[in-house]
């Protein structure tokens, strides 16, 4: 293991000034994938890489890669990563950490003169949200061959726009080809987005595998009527419906305790109008567990509560699993680069299982992969309030630089 070091302040530094676009009052960021503020947000990180002597590329899928050339550039890449774009409440670290993780690498090796056998490159991968464009790392997807091209650029946001469109106008709608391209290795450094580590006053997660992942779409359609004269007995209220159904999504979750996880998290009511009863609602559900076979289990419970809720109630129902992103092994050499990186590094660290999806799961079927976790403050993120630690993001992207020369030679 060499003794190079990454400059923890500099990554700070820019960490705290990429926050800056799309910055809250709160604290938080708000830069949803595509929007100017992203754009804003990658221009940054592009100038930032070409600072640094990089050539940057972008693929069809706004995908960036800024490429830092080694000793036999015929090699495939080892290749850093993660997303810029954020939760609507989101904060300065979720995806970002990882980005300007991988350019803190490059930099650290510039600075120290460091040459590498193979290139290694920071990405940003489009779309990893998929707040905006449902569903989530769909661009990452695209690039492992989950989905096709034409599906990723016609993903829609609820104002139609889609996604083909916007990377159009920012002017990130690259010319490179999505995928097919080897990496010797894949590594993402992130937050952990939960409680373990900080619980645990651990400053590394060795991440082995990534939980699996179902996301639906609802639609319970009833009967607008007036709230005064239309009797209880004769109602088609989809809001009840509605209501009734969330209560069973929590009720699988809590069955399938301690790793299951279940959330409804958005939902349009229509007309949303004091007094008249909803005629439509509109609303998601997140089921997320590390076993398979327990995460279809969930999925037979929840269409089968469903139905009954809705024919109980007179509703129509229309509903759709529009993602279902399997549980993700991570490969075992790179786990053991992240692992053996701690150790040297004399970190403490454990093995850990990831709650949240990452583009690090889709690559992970392309290319041999793990990833980095390090605390976030009370294990918050998707929220405004999401903080880390500089000492922790700094030993987080030390980790990531050992690893990363493991791999690169
Ligand atoms: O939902 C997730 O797990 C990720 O933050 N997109
Ligand atoms: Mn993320
Ligand atoms: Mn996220």
């Amino acid at each position: 293991m060499t003794t190079i070091k990454i400059n923890g302040q500099r990554l700070w530094d820019s960490l705290m000034e990429m926050g800056e676009i799309g910055g809250t009052e709160k604290g938080g960021v708000c830069r949803l994938a595509l929007t100017d503020l992203d754009k804003q947000g990658r221009d940054l990180f592009v100038s930032w890489c070409k600072e640094a002597g990089c050539t940057v590329r972008v693929d069809k899928m706004g995908n960036i890669f800024a490429r830092r050339a080694g000793r036999d550039n015929s090699l495939p890449p080892v290749v850093m990563g993660s997303h810029l774009d954020t939760q609507p409440t989101g904060g300065k670290f979720d995806g970002i950490y990882g980005v300007l993780s991988g350019l803190e690498v490059i930099r650290a090796l510039n600075d120290q003169g460091i040459e590498t056998e193979a290139p290694i490159e920071a990405s940003v991968w489009t779309n990893e949200e998929g707040s905006r464009f449902p569903p989530a790392m769909v661009a990452s997807g695209v690039f492992a061959g989950v989905f096709d091209l034409e599906y990723g650029l016609s993903r829609a946001d609820l104002d139609g726009k889609t996604m083909g469109e916007e990377l159009e106008r920012i002017g990130y709608a690259g010319e490179d080809e999505v995928g097919g391209r080897p990496f010797k290795a894949f590594f993402e450094a992130h937050i952990e987005q939960g409680p373990i580590l900080e619980n645990e006053d651990t400053t590394i997660g060795v991440v082995t595998d990534a939980q699996g992942q179902r996301w639906y779409e609802v639609t319970l359609t009833g009967q607008e009527s007036h709230a005064g004269p239309t009797p209880m007995s004769s109602r088609k209220d989809a809001l009840l419906g509605a209501a009734r159904i969330v209560d069973q999504v929590n009720r699988i979750g809590l069955d399938n305790a301690p790793l299951a996880c279940a959330t409804v998290g958005l939902m349009n009511v229509f007309p949303n109008s004091r007094n008249v009863i909803p005629g439509e609602v509109f609303f998601t559900v997140d089921f997320r567990h590390p076993d398979d076979k327990v995460l279809s289990a969930m999925d037979q419970q929840l269409q089968e509560i469903s139905k009954n809720i809705a024919d109980e109630l007179g509703l129509e129902m229309k509903f759709e699993q529009i993602w279902y992103s399997p549980p993700v092994p991570f490969n075992k050499s790179c786990v053991d680069s992240v692992r053996d990186a701690a150790e040297a590094a004399g970190l403490s660290h454990r093995d850990i299982v990831s709650g949240a999806g990452h583009d690090a799961c889709y690559i992970s079927r392309v290319a041999p992969t793990a990833m980095v976790f390090v605390p976030c403050e009370n294990g918050i993120s998707h929220n405004e309030a999401e903080n880390a630690d500089p000492a922790h993001l700094e030993a987080g992207c030390n980790v990531l630089l050992q690893a990363v020369l493991n791999q690169a030679g």
